[in-house]
């Protein structure tokens, strides 16, 4: 299954590695074919290489719009070496045959990040790279197909492994071929993609997805459930390009949980103070704002000590040492943060276990983007929940107006709520989470059980009386009934923040007037299921 390398076509826009690259293979003694400006850099650092055109006998055209799209070229990667009739074509029409296949493609991915007009993306989707790249990995018989620079050194080794002559496995050229078409395809899904936000095609009647492996995982939300963690090529800031210092490898629950845990901490801006979110199982369990960071931490954590245990630490700003003791007196699984002082590093140190990450600055919670979630036979696709509000957009409700105090709270329990399960009871008291009630099948319960948990911090800490007494809370969705305002009054709560929206709106509102509360409605609603 060996198959000799004695010619090579190499093509390509990012020349990282690329001289290294044309001295080993000229030293394999394989002969070097190429274009314009690769052509050019290999022959100024001295290695010999034939032009593409001159073996086209054609010029590079149309401003190398079209440079390889030649029979000399595809029949050259196409040809099977062991077929009579393909032989013969080959010299009947002077085509000789290209065994290695070295590209990567016009850097669309780049124009798109750095965001490139129209005319400009349009000059940046390959055509001639794509084409090479399918042909040579369709003949993965008897061609190597390299498209990541990534690969070079594993590809010398390979023309090294077997004797003297240069030559492939065949299973290093299936593995070759399958990341080849992984990458047209990809290639291919961002062009499309771009395509449709351009032409505002919101639903476009095909889609596609395409990730990037950043590492198999043990296993997934269960052990027999195999596992990976893809990334989308976005380069969003959150736990898919962070930097992990220490700790175990990250889990498929750990991701799920700091990216939960990242997005909801992203909600508050360093200009706001340090602030804290502590997640486990992917719902908060404290959320808190601080002077400090240390004290946003412990604020955060007093709302539910219980559950904090073995939890996800999220910070919007600087980790630093005082934080990291605090944190450090109870079992975390994950710490992320956009900055971390030394200090905080080396008392992490001691904690072998816990898993340190370092993100790239703070997610844009207002970004547009889409989100995904797979159902038996598809995908169902929405734009990413970046709804936010401010004072102005809520409207006061009941006879009662919150004072200033009760709206910064109202405001910052709203902002929780939107990243809790539905359906989602928050309350809120001094910048601080108070109370969490998260993925219940009645509202009711979720205000109960945030509150009980209240109950039963307010025993642990020995306070008079639970926090949730003189609290605001958020309800992600409008309550249906008076119910589940009654309930939360009874926790103690004295403002309210929902949507408002349902058919029972005036009794709910009458119903917050007799409680003495007050109520905004926000005319956005947060599900999250
Ligand atoms: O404009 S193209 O679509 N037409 C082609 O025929 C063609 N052949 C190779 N782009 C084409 N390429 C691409 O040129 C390769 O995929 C590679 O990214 C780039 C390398 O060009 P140069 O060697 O001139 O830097």
């Amino acid at each position: 299954d060996l198959a000799p390398v004695r010619r090579a076509l190499i093509s390509v826009s990012d020349k990282t590695g690329l001289i290294d690259l044309a001295r080993a293979l000229e030293s394999l003694k394989i002969e070097i074919l190429s274009t314009g400006g690769s052509a050019k850099a290999i022959r100024e650092a001295g290695v010999a290489v034939r032009d593409v055109s001159e073996l086209t006998e054609f010029p590079e055209m149309m401003d190398g719009r079209v440079k390889t799209l030649h029979p000399k070229v595809h029949g050259g990667l196409l040809a099977l070496r062991d077929n009579g009739m393909h032989v013969a074509s080959m010299a009947e029409h002077g085509i000789v045959p290209i065994d290695l296949l070295v590209v990567n493609l016009y850097p669309f991915e780049a124009a798109l990040a750095r965001g490139a007009g129209y005319d400009e993306m349009i000059e940046n989707i390959d055509i001639g790279g794509p084409a090479m790249i399918r042909a040579a990995a369709k003949n993965h018989a008897f061609v190597t197909t390299v498209v990541d620079v990534q690969d070079y050194g594993a590809l010398l080794e390979e023309l090294k492994a077997h004797g003297d002559e240069a030559q492939t496995s065949y299973g290093f050229r299936q593995k070759m071929a399958q990341i080849a078409y992984a990458r047209t395809g990809a290639y291919d899904a961002a062009v499309s993609t771009w395509m449709a936000s351009a032409i505002g095609e919101e639903t476009p009647r095909r889609r596609v997805f395409a990730g990037e492996l950043k590492q198999t995982l043990r296993y997934g939300e269960n052990s027999h459930q195999n596992a990976a963690f893809y990334t989308d090529g976005s380069n969003r800031p959150g736990v898919a390009v962070a930097e992990q210092l220490q700790g175990k490898e990250l889990s498929y629950n750990n991701f799920n949980d700091t990216d939960a845990a990242f997005e909801l901490v992203s909600e508050f801006l360093p200009t706001d103070g340090p602030a804290v979110a502590i997640i486990k199982h992917a719902n908060p369990c404290g959320v808190a704002k601080g002077a400090t960071m240390k004290e946003a931490y412990q604020k955060a954590f007093d709302c539910d000590r219980t559950s904090a245990f073995g939890g996800i630490v999220a910070l919007n700003g600087a980790l630093d040492g005082e934080t990291a003791e605090a944190i450090s007196e109870i079992f975390t699984e994950v710490v992320i943060a956009p900055a971390i002082h030394q200090e905080a590093k080396d008392i992490f140190a001691r904690k072998k276990n816990l898993r340190l990450i370092l993100a790239p600055g703070l997610a844009n919670t207002a970004e547009a983007g889409l989100a995904w979630k797979q159902v038996s036979g598809g995908i169902l696709v929405q734009d990413r929940d970046n709804g936010a509000l401010t004072v102005d957009d809520l409207k006061v409700v009941t006879k009662i107006t919150p004072t200033e105090a009760q709206m910064l709270d109202l405001l910052f329990a709203w902002k929780v709520a939107k990243h809790v399960k539905s359906n989602a009871i928050v309350y809120v008291k001094d910048g601080a989470t108070v109370g969490v009630g998260a993925g219940q099948m009645s509202r009711v319960d979720s205000a109960l059980i945030a509150a009980k948990k209240a109950e039963r911090m307010a025993q642990a800490l020995e306070l008079p009386q639970p926090l949730t007494i003189g609290s605001a809370v958020a309800s992600d969705a409008f309550f249906p009934f008076a119910d589940g305002l009654l309930e939360a009054a009874a926790a103690g709560a004295t403002c309210v923040i929902q949507p408002g929206g349902s058919m029972r709106d005036e009794e709910v509102i009458a119903a917050a007037d007799e409680a003495g509360l007050a109520m905004v409605f926000t005319g956005m609603r947060h599900f999250r299921h």
